[in-house]
């Protein structure tokens, strides 16, 4: 007993530090007072006895509060301190063991509570409303009116509120959440009421819970109870077929406004209306695997069998989030029960499911209508507008997504947030996303952790995204115990303060029931909440795999165990709840409806497009031509808007510097001279904003940019108030239709954000910058998966911008290259046919899947940014950008070569626009069969270049700069090949042979070559650093070498050998 006491004891001052951590002052309150009475010596307060009574008069002062009166109380009693921080009371302290001695009626609390209770007598509002319902419920019913309360000690309610904290906690454990009962998990030791004392004999007698500002069992308006119907309740709330976990959440008002939905006095129960839509929807689910399984039998699906009951969850969820106001909802899942998710909850016509599923739907004889390269039908995207329960429509968009599993989550709430700037949704309550997880990838991805760390940040919240897991237990052939180091998938969570609901997944109701709270705790906390179904997979990773081969046990208990519609219907029958003709009438109807489609698809052709939505009307496909656009703006609009983003308000304290900085770019604006990078892009951000368009960057220390160069916002010295000029290029400007943003230190999950971001609407320029491009591998999958390939596996089309920090200047091997070569090699244009190069028609940069850049000049930059809206169609933009030339002193534009103004620098027969490659600067002539070498290069290594030039006074070298690589400038490089025809062709490059661009240039020139019989690849000179592993060297004086070699190489007198050695 005594050993059991002091384990109580530990346990108290456990739970008690641990809750001072959690703010939860109510609870705090409580805790201090159980360790009050935990010597086993004691003597014990019987609150309702007579001598307890009488002992508390006898030392009863006159009534003033404690909280009031501390001095009062003895200094040793430190046990009634309340945290309540509302009151006056002081700060609360946890209280050591070794003053654990205090006896309840030794003269420090006995004269506290009598006091407190003459108090209360006197005047019932003097105490604070927890003492009042305290002598209310507890002594005052104990004098006479519930005599069955008499018997309980302080200790044993302390401990009953021990046990009900238990269960709150660890209720989870016991709660009956695996279907095939197989799980083995150990039941702590805190739930059962031995270990705090009670015995069979206690179970009748009555207690009283209440505690200050709690819900549920704790609140103080429950009745006294006897202590079997609260375990029963306990039980009931915490260990039955959902499981739930909250306590590591440290808001109080959330942890209550759970619990109070959790510990209702009674089990929750569905009308027998609700009922019939739940068996209907549960129908639906396992009937349309049923069907695809007896049509297509040697099919993939991925289907979802013994995870039915996701399905009748998700309508749930939807159509509870509906009666709360969500109009719009984005998901992303992976492949398991992606199209029963698309038939049953999105609606997509199951008849074109089937058709796709038959292989029929390419409309191949359709003229001008892209197809691209498609993808598996478990992969592919749609949106749908849907009829809910309550009578509203809900439109739903199921995101396309690769292999690549929980790939989709940033992408998805990118789109959300998205969608919630272009619908003003400033609560972020009309449009929000779904995330569908499995359980080996929710704890194994860690974009899952990435998407997560989002959720609160302002920039790039939305409110709160639902998560459901879909808990198989079991990852293609891993089991959970090899696959994860934590006890739930879902722990991940946890570093959120999301609650996580498990629930079993045969129970449907149970699973509707964890779904509607989940889409309520959204849409009144507006935060991340987690649904992990629990539930099993009955074939193997797909149709045609064999489970057995690796789980035999698993296997064997699934291979008899009834689905989760006999189990519903089962219960529905037992109990009255449904008829068997109700039931049949039910499946007769979906089977039915089913084959009808099923007929109807085999005559099925798509009627329209589906990938253009609203806002993409009268975008081009990449077989619809468009026009080029110029880029140039009016002198008036750069000047206004060069001066709106360039002047601060006359109270801002900048910081020294940066005050310079924009003293020399409000000049910059004034002369027109001597435009450099920052503001040359800060331009382009300006003109895009006056067009009407929004313009988002984001990524790693954006704001003031990694190498200090862009100060978008500045930070006044003295008060530290924020204030970014292109938020103030137009009266009454939307505060985010400019928005630049520091990001989380992610690149996978920023990416896929931003992406999403970009996808929704055209008329936006969005950009993710990294902080050096090498860091930028860190989202491989996202280059690889979606933004190099996503048209053509989807007909999805994005502008996005990315922004690449690529440079040779001997910052070492990972501070130097954004991976050129990578981007290039996932071009998709050939590099042996030429294609139609019409100067005014855009026709091969739209069949091209990006855009590679690698410019030199601000004002190109300007216009290749602008170029970005300035078309009728969109392609990702990948750009490496500078470092160095942020500041170098030839980098520098006009303010004429942003302009539009007849007969200024950049203007020609078309106006201004991106210079796809910018020809010598020395003012050559049509032919000049005098020039020796032709030297192309791209990117910083120009500037060296010319330099080298200058101090060698070669005049007999001509340099171009060929600034878009992909798609290849084969018009302008031709045309170069034409003005120099007695010229050596070199390609110059700073990264190593097998990186850089030389693998990605020498076919393409050397088709452009052989057009004009200039030579073959072999006729291609290269001025370059040699292979190598690493990107570069980590020596400085090894790299300035290196550079010092590449360049006077470009530049030697004597002929350049060819670097493909003749075969002798
Ligand atoms: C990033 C990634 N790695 C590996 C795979 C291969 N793969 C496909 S499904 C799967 C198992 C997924 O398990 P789980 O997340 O539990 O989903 P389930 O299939 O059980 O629904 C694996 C490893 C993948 N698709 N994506
Ligand atoms: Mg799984």
């Amino acid at each position: 007993m005594k050993d059991r006491e002091s384990i109580i004891n530990m346990m108290c001052l456990c739970v008690l530090l641990k809750e001072k951590q959690n703010r939860d002052a109510g609870f705090e309150l409580c805790l201090q007072t159980i360790n009050i009475n935990l010597e086993p010596k004691m003597a014990w307060l019987r609150a309702g006895s007579t001598v307890a009574k009488l002992a508390i008069r006898r030392t009863l002062t006159q009534g003033r509060s404690y909280a009031s009166r501390p001095r009062l109380l003895p200094s040793g009693n430190h046990h009634f301190h309340t945290t309540i921080p509302k009151q006056s009371g002081p700060i609360p302290r946890s209280v050591p063991l070794s003053r654990l001695s205090d006896n309840f009626l030794d003269g420090t609390s006995s004269v506290y509570l009598e006091e407190m209770q003459r108090a209360w007598e006197a005047d019932p509002t003097s105490v604070d409303e927890s003492w009042d319902n305290f002598f209310r419920n507890f002594v005052g019913q104990a004098a006479g009116m519930s005599p069955g309360v008499s018997g309980q000690t302080i200790q044993e309610s302390m401990r009953l509120l021990l046990l009900v904290r238990a269960y709150q906690v660890h209720g989870h454990m016991k709660a009956k959440l695996d279907p095939l009962n197989l799980e083995q998990r150990d039941i702590p030791g805190d739930l059962d009421p031995l270990f705090y004392g009670f015995t069979e004999t206690d179970l009748d007698r009555e207690f009283f819970l209440g505690v200050w500002k709690m819900s549920g069992f704790l609140s103080e308006n429950r009745p006294v109870q006897t202590l079997r119907a609260i375990l029963t309740r306990l039980e009931q709330a915490y260990c039955g077929s959902i499981g739930y976990e909250y306590m590591h959440i440290a808001n109080r008002d959330h942890c209550n406004w759970l619990r109070e939905r959790i510990e209702t006095p009674s089990p929750s129960q569905y009308s027998s209306q609700r009922r019939e839509v739940i068996l209907d929807r549960l129908i639906w689910s396992t009937q349309f695997e049923n069907f695809l399984a007896t049509k297509w039998t040697a099919a993939k699906r991925f289907g979802l069998e013994g995870g039915e009951t996701l399905i009748p969850g998700m309508k749930e969820m939807f159509d509870r989030s509906a009666d709360l106001g969500v109009e719009n909802i984005v998901i992303g899942m992976s492949h398991r029960g992606r199209l029963n998710v698309l038939g049953n909850v999105v609606r997509k016509p199951l008849r074109q499911i089937f058709s796709e599923f038959s292989g029929g739907t390419k409309p191949v004889d359709e003229v001008g209508l892209y197809t691209g390269t498609g993808d598996v039908k478990y992969h592919l995207g749609t949106s749908y507008d849907r009829p809910t329960r309550g009578g509203k429509h809900i439109h739903l968009s199921l995101v396309a997504n690769p292999s690549h599993l929980e790939a989709v989550d940033p992408v998805v709430i990118g789109k959300t947030r998205a969608k919630q700037y272009y619908s003003d949704d400033v609560n972020r309550t009309k449009n929000m996303g779904i995330l569908i997880h499995g359980d080996g990838s929710f704890a194994g991805q860690g974009v899952v952790y990435e998407t997560l760390h989002l959720s609160g940040l302002p920039n790039y919240t939305t409110g709160g995204t639902i998560h459901i897991v879909v808990n198989n237990q079991v990852a293609f052939t891993t089991d959970p115990k090899s696959g994860r180091s934590s006890q739930y998938c879902t722990d991940v969570a946890k570093a959120l303060d999301a609650p996580i609901f498990h629930v079993n997944g045969d129970d449907v109701e149970a699973v509707v029931h964890a779904c509607e709270l989940a889409a309520e705790w959204r849409q009144t906390f507006h935060s991340d909440v987690v649904v992990d179904i629990t539930c099993y997979r009955r074939f193997g990773h797909n149709e045609i795999d064999e489970p057995f081969f690796t789980q035999p046990k698993m296997y064997k208990v699934i291979r008899t165990h009834p689905s989760a519609l006999e189990i519903y219907q089962k219960k529905l029958l037992e109990t009255g709840q449904a008829t068997k003709e109700a039931i049949d009438r039910i499946q007769n109807k979906v089977s039915t409806i089913l084959n009808e489609e099923f007929m109807a698809s085999k005559d099925y052709s798509p009627k329209k497009r589906d990938w253009l939505s609203a806002y993409w009307t009268g975008f081009k496909s990449p077989e619809q031509l468009s026009r080029i656009r110029n880029t140039g703006v009016q002198p008036e609009i750069l000047k206004n808007v060069g001066k709106a983003i360039t002047t601060l308000p006359g109270n801002f304290k900048p910081h020294r510097a940066v005050k310079k900085i924009f003293g020399d770019r409000l000049k910059m604006i004034e002369s027109g001279e001597g435009v450099d990078w920052a503001v040359a892009e800060a331009l382009a951000f300006a003109t895009l904003l006056v067009e009407g368009n929004h313009v988002r960057l984001s990524g790693q220390d954006v704001e003031r940019g990694t190498f200090s160069h862009r100060h978008s916002v500045i930070h006044d010295q003295e008060t530290g108030e924020r204030y970014c000029p292109l938020d103030h290029v137009m009266t009454n400007q939307h505060p985010e239709m400019f928005t630049v943003s520091n990001s989380s230190l992610s690149e996978f999950g920023v990416l896929g954000f931003e992406l999403g971001y970009s996808m929704e609407n055209p008329n936006s320029l969005v950009l993710w910058e990294a902080q050096f491009g090498d860091f930028s591998n860190g989202a491989q999958v996202m280059f690889d998966q979606f933004v190099s390939s996503g048209e053509a596996k989807w007909l999805r089309q994005t502008g996005l911008v990315v922004l690449l920090p690529h440079g040779y200047d001997g910052q070492g091997p990972e501070h130097s290259s954004a991976r050129l070569e990578r981007f290039l090699q996932m071009s998709d244009d050939n590099p042996f046919v030429i294609p139609e190069m019409d100067p005014t028609l855009r026709t091969q940069i739209q069949t091209c899947n990006w855009q590679v850049v690698n410019v030199t000049t601000p004002a190109n930059y300007f216009h290749v940014l602008r170029r970005q809206l300035h078309r009728d169609f969109r392609k990702p933009l990948i750009v490496m950008s500078p470092k160095n030339l942020l500041r170098h002193k030839d980098c520098k534009s006009n303010l004429s070569e942003f302009d539009d103004a007849e007969g200024h620098p950049g203007y020609d027969k078309q106006g201004t626009r991106f210079k796809r490659l910018i020809k010598d600067q020395n003012g050559h002539a049509d032919l000049e069969e005098g020039i020796r070498r032709l030297v192309l290069c791209s990117g910083k290594v120009y500037y060296e270049l010319d330099e080298q030039r200058k101090s060698s006074k070669s005049k007999d070298v001509a340099i171009c700069r060929v600034e878009q690589l992909c798609p290849f400038p084969y018009d302008l490089i031709q045309r170069e090949l034409k003005r120099y025809p007695n010229a050596e062709i070199v390609w110059c490059q700073e990264e190593p042979m097998n990186m850089g661009a030389y693998s990605y240039i020498a076919p393409r020139l050397a088709t452009a070559m052989k057009v004009l019989g200039r030579g073959t690849i072999d006729d291609i000179k290269y001025s370059g650093r040699v292979t190598s592993a690493a990107t570069a060297t980590g020596f400085y004086s090894v790299h300035g070498s290196e550079q010092a070699e590449l360049v006077q190489k470009a530049l030697q007198p004597d002929p350049i050998p060819s670097p493909i050695p003749s075969i002798a």
